[in-house]
C-alpha cells in the first residue's frame, strides 16, 4: 500500500527545504524515484510537479543575482583562481601579470574579484581571483553568491590549495562550487611548493585525484612557467599567425581547438569569413609548406595562415 500521496508531497517538501542547485535536483530525482507508478491522478500530477521542479533549480542556478559584481571580461579567455582564503591566490595573479595587488599573510586580504591580464604564448588571458569562498557560500554566507556569480561566466578554474593546509578546506570551496551548479575544466595548483613537504603534497593529491596537479611557488619562476603551460592548456585554445602580404604577425589569433581555415577568416573579419577562396597553410597542419587547402581545413596549434581572397 503506497502513502497517501498527501503524505507523500509533504515528505517531499519537508526534503527539498534548504537545498538548491545539484543537491536539490538529486533529491528531487530520489523523490521520483520512490513514487508509485500510476499514470494518472495525484501520483502522475505529483511526478509532474517535480519534474518541473528539476527545471525550475536548474534555472535558479543559472540566474544572475541582483547583488552580482560585475568583472568586465577581457583577452582570450578568462580563468578563475580559487581556494580558500590565505592559500596564496594573490601573490599567483601578481607574480603572472602586471598588477600591483595586496598580499598578507592572514585571510580575507582579498575582498572583491580582481581580474588581471598575462599573456600566455603571447595569447592575452584574463586570470580573475575569487577571494572569500567559504562554507555556506550558496547561501550567501560571506556575500558567496556574487562571487559565484563571477565563478559562472569564467571559463576555467584554477583551484588553489596550500601545502599544509588540509585538504577540507578546498572540499568546502569545492562543494559549494557543486551545489551552485557550476562545473567547469579544472586543474589544482599547490601553493607555496617552496615550503611544501612530499607527504603534504600526497595527501592534497589524494584528496584531489581527479585534478591535474601543478606545483607552484612564486619564488620559482620555473614553476611559474609550469603554471603558464597548465593554463594554456586549460584554455583549449590554438595559435594561428595570421600572414598577409607576404608578412606574419607577431601575435597570434587565438582559436578553439578545432578551428578551421573558415573560423581563422571569420576571426579576421566577418565579411572575408564569406567571401574567401581558400588558404595557404606553413606549420603542423601542412602536409608541406605553404600547402593550398580549402574554407574546412582544420588548422592546428602555431600554423600560420594566409587567406586567399
Ligand atoms: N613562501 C611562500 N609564500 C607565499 C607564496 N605565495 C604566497 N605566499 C605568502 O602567503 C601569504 C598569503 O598570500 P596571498 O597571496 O595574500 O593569499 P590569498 O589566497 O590571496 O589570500 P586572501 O586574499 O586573503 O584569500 C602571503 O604572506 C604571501 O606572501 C609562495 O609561493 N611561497
Ligand atoms: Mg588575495
Amino acid at each position: 500500500m503506497p502513502m497517501p500521496h498527501r503524505t507523500f508531497a509533504a515528505m517531499a517538501k519537508r526534503r527539498l527545504t534548504g537545498k538548491e542547485g545539484k543537491e536539490r535536483i538529486r533529491e528531487v530525482r530520489a523523490l521520483i524515484a520512490e513514487l508509485p507508478d500510476y499514470k494518472s491522478g495525484p501520483y502522475a500530477d505529483l511526478r509532474k510537479s517535480l519534474l518541473d521542479e528539476i527545471e525550475d533549480t536548474r534555472v535558479r542556478s543559472n540566474a544572475v543575482h541582483r547583488d552580482s559584481i560585475a568583472v568586465r571580461r577581457e583577452g582570450a579567455a578568462q580563468i578563475a583562481l580559487v581556494g580558500p582564503p590565505n592559500v596564496g591566490k594573490s601573490s599567483i595573479l601578481q607574480a603572472l601579470s602586471e598588477i600591483q595587488i595586496k598580499t598578507g599573510d592572514y585571510p580575507f586580504t582579498t575582498l572583491r574579484p580582481v581580474p588581471a591580464l598575462t599573456r600566455i604564448h603571447g595569447v592575452l588571458v584574463q586570470l580573475v581571483e575569487i577571494p572569500g569562498l567559504i562554507g555556506g557560500a550558496f547561501e550567501d554566507r560571506g556575500g558567496g553568491r556574487a562571487l559565484l556569480g563571477v565563478l559562472r561566466s569564467a571559463d576555467a578554474i584554477v583551484f588553489c590549495a596550500r601545502a599544509g593546509y588540509p585538504p577540507a578546506d578546498l572540499e568546502t570551496v569545492r562543494n559549494e562550487i557543486d551545489i551552485a551548479g557550476i562545473d567547469k575544466p579544472a586543474i589544482l595548483a599547490i601553493t607555496r611548493a617552496d615550503e611544501a613537504a612530499g607527504d603534504e603534497v600526497d595527501q592534497l593529491r589524494g584528496a584531489f585525484s581527479d585534478l591535474e596537479m601543478v606545483r607552484v611557488s612564486v619564488l620559482d619562476p620555473d614553476s611559474l612557467g609550469g603554471l603558464r603551460d597548465s593554463i594554456w592548456q586549460l584554455t583549449g585554445l590554438i595559435r594561428v599567425y595570421l600572414r598577409t602580404n607576404g608578412s606574419t604577425d607577431d601575435e597570434p589569433a587565438a582559436l578553439p581547438l578545432g578551428a578551421t581555415v573558415a573560423d581563422v577568416a571569420a576571426s579576421v573579419h566577418s565579411d572575408l569569413g564569406a567571401s574567401f577562396s581558400g588558404a595557404r597553410v606553413w606549420g603542423p597542419s601542412a602536409k608541406f609548406e605553404g600547402q593550398k587547402v580549402g574554407r574546412e581545413h582544420v588548422v592546428q596549434d602555431t600554423d600560420t595562415v594566409e587567406i586567399l581572397s
